[in-house]
């Protein structure tokens, strides 16, 4: 019976540089002529995002006297400093690989909140970022020419606002692509299909990713959909698809380059899922051990040893691109960079009471006016009397 045939003929992920460093036979060659500096500028930007994270989780940390951080039953003691923060350690490899195929100025990245690796490699000023987690939205405000949407909590919209960014460009006549990323979880949303399927219609120029880092929150993979695949689903929509290791650089690169030149040709979207792994929590306010099981923490084990981060480091160390001289150097000038951008944040913290009402409406209603001052006298920003 038909039915009972049903499978995805792509459930096998594609892989250049897997978990032990074996290159695939047929990708020799490409990763021989891999431009190094882009190889080099990639390595970076995954380093720097994974510290800048951990810095920044700090500041959310009470501390004791030493500086050392407070433990609460093996758990960091939170402050509450950071309004939240969702971490792409983990996912670095993925982020960091399709981020680096964007034209900046010409290209978009439409992301979702998970996306700390793909913002600081397509442009986000890491001391914006900083501040928008500390509660200033006008960390969301990018430079002119920095073509990336601000971060995105309501799950699975940004992908159709990507869709609507390339529907505009082709209306144009514009020549950007589109990159948008969503989590397995993600996937359930109605927007995920309807963002897939208009594009799919136009062929617009939108390449999709799904980030399936096997956890939405508190649910693993297992219980988010009955699909053996997450690309799969975009044959569906008549889209390509493919599933590609989410922590090694080169297959998502690669495929990435693909989708793109596809896109270019005016042969519409593309859909990637990106196989990887959360490392940290959901946020920075959620705890694992309240839903991880014994065998979770086992598989755990399993994942990191696949970290992204290890894997490429030990591939540019035996082609005598990297060694440790230069890791503690890159280490010291990331944390010098991420220590005045904490310093800038923290500077630049508080919004004023004035922005916070005065953009709604093109007049304030009376009952916003009274309400402003209000707020100005609470927050002693009022004129002193
Ligand atoms: C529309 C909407 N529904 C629910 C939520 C609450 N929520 C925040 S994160 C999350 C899980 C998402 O998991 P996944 O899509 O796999 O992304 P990940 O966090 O793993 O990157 C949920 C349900 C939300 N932010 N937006
Ligand atoms: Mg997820």
């Amino acid at each position: 019976m038909w039915v009972e045939k049903f499978d995805n003929p792509q459930k096998e992920i594609f892989q250049i540089l897997n978990e032990k460093g074996v290159i695939n036979p047929n990708f020799v060659d490409y990763l021989k002529k891999f431009d190094s500096k882009v190889l080099l500028k990639a390595y970076e930007n995954m380093c720097f995002s994974r510290i800048q994270e951990q810095m920044q989780m700090e500041l959310n940390y009470e501390k004791d006297e030493k500086g050392q951080v407070k433990l609460v039953n093996g758990i960091p003691k939170v402050i509450g400093k950071v309004i939240n923060f969702l971490s792409s350690k983990g996912q670095e490899g993925v982020e960091v690989a399709y981020a680096s195929c964007l034209r900046p100025g010409i290209d978009w990245l439409v992301p979702a909140y998970r996306n700390n690796a793909a913002w600081i490699t397509a442009g986000y000023p890491v001391e914006k970022v900083i501040q928008y987690w500390l509660g200033n939205e006008m960390g969301s405000q990018m430079p002119k020419g920095v073509n990336i949407l601000p971060v995105n909590i309501p799950i699975a919209t940004q992908y159709s606002h990507a869709t609507g960014i390339a529907f505009a460009e082709k209306y144009k006549n514009d020549k950007g692509i589109v990159i948008t990323t969503i989590g397995d979880g993600g996937t359930s949303e109605g927007e995920f299909s309807e963002a897939i399927n208009f594009a799919a219609i136009h062929k617009l120029a939108v390449v999709f990713f799904v980030e399936n880092n096997q956890w939405s929150l508190d649910t693993p993979t297992t219980k988010a959909t009955m699909s053996p695949t997450f690309a799969q689903k975009g044959t569906a929509f008549g889209v390509p698809n493919i599933r590609v290791d989410g922590n090694d650089f080169f297959s998502v690169y690669y495929a990435t380059q693909e989708a793109i030149e596809r896109a270019k040709k005016g042969n519409g979207p593309s859909l990637i899922e990106a196989v990887t792994y959360r490392q940290n929590a959901h946020s920075a306010f959620d705890i694992k051990k309240d839903y991880f099981s014994a065998e979770d923490y086992k598989i755990e084990q399993e994942w990191l040893k696949k970290d992204p981060i290890g894997r490429i480091r030990e591939y540019l160390k035996s082609i005598k691109l990297w060694d440790d001289n230069k890791q503690a150097e890159l280490d010291k000038q990331i944390t010098k960079k991420v220590n005045d951008a904490i310093t800038w944040a923290l500077k630049n913290e508080n919004v004023s009471i004035d922005e916070i009402f005065d953009y709604t409406y093109e007049k304030l209603t009376p009952q916003l006016i009274e309400q402003k001052a209000e707020a100005k006298v609470f927050f002693n920003e009022g004129e002193k009397k």
